[in-house]
Formats: structure tokens, sequence, C-alpha cells
């Protein structure tokens, strides 16, 4: 199967939680809107076109027939295929529940840059997000990174799985690498109370097939507008 994710092309975003499980499984797949034209489709998918279940918002990635949005659900159907989530169902479930965490720990993250609108810039909004992020880094990043630390520290570790690695590890990585990239003093901090999700992102970003994709051209940089993005001002 030959997977084609569509995301948009510029920020590593949603897109990425994706995009680390199929560079982690050496799966064949096409970033459409990265290419010539592709944008013009993913648009196209996006305004119904000819899609009779469009998706809302990127990513989403077609299989086949299949058209999938959601980055857990996506994840979620992936997982078994790429060999990076059992087949039972509890594990299964288990995954996505950690998965759909990460989804609503993104959505907080990208608050602390647009705390009113997502269609206001930035900088219509420095006070809110001065304030939001205050919050943020004071009780939300260490809630969210502790409640992944004690999954660890249950699993036995390395990973949220005990032994068996999965698509969460790969997400935690990114979450970990985000947000040094976007908090750098406050990460200092907040991570010496999270030993096994720093060690953890260790072990991700040392695995070959990661280790050659983060030196590759298709790891793009952070930016200022991505989800995790460096505001020196909110970092505390
Ligand atoms: N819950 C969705 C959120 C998808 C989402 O917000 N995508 C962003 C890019 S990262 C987007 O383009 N949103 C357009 C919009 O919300 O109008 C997921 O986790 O995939």
């Amino acid at each position: 199967m030959r997977y084609q994710l569509f995301y948009w092309p510029q920020i590593q975003g949603r897109g990425e939680f994706v995009r680390l499980a199929l560079e982690d499984a050496g799966a064949a797949y096409d970033d459409v809107a990265r290419a010539k034209a592709g944008m013009d489709k993913m648009v196209a998918m996006m305004n119904g076109g000819s899609e009779k279940r469009p998706p809302f918002a990127p990513p989403f990635l077609k299989a086949g027939k299949l058209v999938i949005a959601q980055t857990a659900d996506i994840l979620f159907y992936l997982g078994p295929r790429l060999k990076l989530a059992p087949r039972e169902e509890a594990g299964r479930l288990w995954l996505h529940q950690l998965q759909l965490t990460v989804t609503d720990f993104v959505k907080e993250i990208h608050d602390t840059h647009h705390p009113i609108a997502g269609s206001l810039y930035y900088e219509d909004q420095k006070p809110e997000a001065k304030k939001y992020a205050h919050y943020f880094l004071k009780d939300r990043a260490p809630k969210y990174l502790g409640y992944f630390e004690s999954v660890l520290q249950k699993s036995g570790g390395p990973n949220v799985l005990g032994r068996k690695f999965s698509y969460v590890d790969l997400s935690l990585f990114q979450l970990v690498e985000g947000l040094r990239y976007t908090f750098p003093s406050a990460m200092k901090r907040i991570e010496k109370k999270v030993p096994r999700v720093v060690a953890l992102r260790d072990k991700v970003a040392a695995r070959p097939r990661i280790k050659a994709y983060l030196a590759s051209e298709r790891r793009l940089a952070f930016n200022e507008s991505g989800i995790f993005r460096h505001y020196p001002e909110l970092d505390e």
C-alpha cells in the first residue's frame, strides 16, 4: 500500500505525528501538498469535491479508497498496519486513549499563542497569550507530561506499552521536541520532573529510521507558523 498524506506544506504541525509513524515504519507515502499542484488537490478534497465523506481539516490520509482525517484516527488506522500498535482491542483502545490525550495537549499548546481566535494574528492577542501561557506552563504542561510520566512508570518502560514500541511513543517524542523549541527555559525546569518521558524522547531520536528522517530535507524546521512557536516573551 502506498499512502497519501495531506498536510500544509510549510509546517510540521499535526501532520508530523502521522509522518513520524510512516517514517519509522519505512512506509511508502507521498506528502501530497509538498508536490506540484498538491495544494490544489488537498483544498479540493476539503471543499467537498468528489469526496462523499470530506475531511474538515488536514492532516488526512488516503489509503486506497479510504480518506481518514483526525490525527488520532489516522494513527488508530495505521497503528497495526505499520506494526506500531497491537491488534488486540484493549491495547488498541489504550493507545487511542493516550493519542486523544496528546490531541488535547496539542490544542492547549496551540492556544498559548492563539487563546482568543485562530483567525486572528498572534500580535492581536498578545496580552491574552501571555496570561494563557503563564497558566499553561505553571499547571497544564506539568500535568500532561506528569501524566505521561506515570503511564511510563506503570508500564515498566521504556515505552507506554512497556517493551513494545508504538505510535504514541513517537508522538511523545514530538511533544518534547516541540515544547523544547517553544519554551526552552520552562522546559528545562519541567523536564526535571519527567525523566522517563525524556529518556523515551532520547530512545526515539536514536531509532535508525527516525535519525535518518530528522537529518533529511523531509523534516521541516520548527517555525512561527506552526503549532510549536517560539515567542521568547511567553517562555518563563
Ligand atoms: N483535531 C484535529 C485538528 C485538525 C486541525 O486543527 N488542523 C489544522 C492544521 S494543524 C487546520 O488546518 N485547521 C483548519 C481549521 O480548523 O479551520 C486533528 O487532531 O487532526
